[in-house]
């Protein structure tokens, strides 16, 4: 299990486009289910997720970056299949409420074009016999039973609010994170640049 969760205040142009989640997770099958949890009303005006039904049964399916800053994806990952707006549904929530969707489902969201903030979090369910395809070993919280396959770094269990060592743990696993998400955005950078003047000569 890993957490996350997605914000946008009044206005907010923040959008997320339409995207699988597994396509950049480096996951050895799609065997993850994402519980999204409103913490306030989310719906049509203030940007509430949509989804594509189905859309999971195609697999993976090719993305671009787009490196739209209102993007709240890391990437601005877009799906590069025609999709059909027409067949979106909105999910709407009530705080409190959640809606479960499969990492393989197409889906997005709008701006914020309400004067509420719209806030959930995300909780990413990962079956424990599934491994990670990248070099780096990410951490999860194991929920149920026992993990026979240590495919991830298991998290401590916090004994009471702000255990220091659950603390610890979480701050070197961000500041990790933080020390990837840059190296990849400088190789990245340096692609676009090489691309750039390659298409200058
Ligand atoms: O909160 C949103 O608008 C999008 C959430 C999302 O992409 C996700 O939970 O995977």
């Amino acid at each position: 299990m890993a957490t996350g969760h997605f914000d946008k205040k009044p206005r907010d142009p923040s959008f997320v486009s339409w995207h699988q989640d597994g396509t950049y997770w480096g996951l050895s099958e799609p065997s993850v289910v994402t519980a999204w949890i409103a913490l306030t009303p989310s719906n049509r005006n203030n940007g509430c997720m949509r989804v594509i039904p189905g859309s999971h049964h195609q697999g993976q399916l090719p993305h671009r970056d787009t490196d739209d800053k209102n993007n709240l994806l890391s990437r601005g990952q877009d799906v590069e299949v025609k999709v059909d707006e027409a067949d979106a549904v909105d999910l709407e929530l009530r705080p409190g409420q959640i809606s479960l969707h499969h990492t393989m489902l197409i889906h997005g969201s709008k701006p914020n074009f309400s004067d509420t903030r719209r806030l959930g979090i995300t909780i990413r369910y990962v079956a424990a016999h599934v491994s990670q395809t990248s070099g780096f070993k990410d951490s999860a919280t194991l929920v149920r039973g026992t993990d026979k396959h240590r495919n991830f770094v298991a998290e401590p269990r916090p004994s009471r609010d702000f255990d220091p060592d659950a603390v610890a743990f979480y701050e070197a696993m961000v500041a990790e994170s933080r020390r990837r998400k840059d190296a990849i955005a400088a190789h990245h950078q340096s692609r676009q640049e090489r691309l750039k003047s390659e298409s200058r000569l």
